[in-house]
């Protein structure tokens, strides 16, 4: 069976952190969506124009902006938009979704879902928090029903793709690395998760609806996320240090994962 888009994405990814649990990590930055206003629908694949630049978020000298993407199980991007729902946080709305709660919200029934954040320096995620997840807001829609909130985050470790490129594009992958899954974030004291994550940085973060557990029906809104500043001037996507095997392992388990879900159907 053809691999979906995310499937191969994360296939691709040679480091998983280990989650560490939901206590804050240290930060010397952080970011909140609350008072973020709406973005706009960006054309299929083209996040970058989705980005929403009207976000509060100079806070600890780093400015983010949050663009949506998504695409179906045969890896072709949708149209998709950032839409904000105050305390709540961030949603993605893409070309199958209902508008109805869930669908809303960065999900993987129907597409799969996901934020960019594009930030003005090299940083590093160490945290990331929701405002609204279906753990504790359980719904259904005419696609399926939503019964909890797995977390991906990742990183952009390729060259810089600048403003008009699409980092997003469907090649290669590999230009993402997945830096910490989050099993079922609203399972957590706050909803808030913080992980290792190797050193990464990146300008770069993708925060998308992942699969581990039930391996399906994700659904969440972003509300915050926090992290360390690099303090080098190297251009996205920089170092990776991580061992060979270790890189293997994780593809290897992150693959056998994957596999397991497509078999149980989405
Ligand atoms: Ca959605
Ligand atoms: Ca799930």
């Amino acid at each position: 069976m053809k691999k979906s888009a995310l499937q191969s994405l994360l296939a691709f990814g040679v480091f998983a952190a280990t989650f560490v649990s939901p206590a804050l990590a240290a930060t010397d930055w952080s970011a909140n969506f609350g008072g973020c206003a709406q973005g706009t629908i960006a054309s299929a694949g083209n996040w970058s124009s989705s980005l929403n630049a009207s976000c509060p978020l100079e806070q600890g000298g780093v400015d983010v902006k949050a663009g949506a993407i998504a695409w179906s199980s045969s890896a072709s991007p949708s149209n998709a938009a950032v839409v904000s729902y105050g305390t709540s946080g961030l949603g993605v709305i893409s070309s199958l979704d209902s508008g109805a709660t869930g669908s809303h919200a960065i999900d993987n029934i129907g597409l799969m879902d996901s934020l960019v954040l594009k930030f003005s320096d090299n940083v590093s995620i160490n945290s990331v928090k929701v405002g609204w997840n279906a753990t504790d807001s359980g719904t259904s829609n005419s696609s399926g029903t939503y019964n909890d909130s797995d977390l991906a985050v990742l990183a952009w470790v390729s060259a810089d793709p600048g403003d008009n490129a699409k980092p997003l594009d469907l090649t290669p992958w590999s230009g993402w690395q997945l830096v910490a899954k989050v099993p079922n974030i609203g399972s957590l004291s706050g909803n808030q998760a913080s992980f290792s994550n190797g050193g990464i940085t990146s300008s770069y973060w993708m925060i998308a609806a992942y699969t581990s557990g039930d391996y399906c029906a994700d659904a969440f809104k972003l509300l915050a996320v926090a992290g360390t500043k690099s303090d080098t001037t190297t251009p996205p996507g920089n170092q990776v240090p991580e061992p060979a095997s270790l890189a293997l392992l994780g593809a290897v388990a992150v693959g056998l994962g994957l596999s397991r879900r497509r078999r149980q159907g989405t």
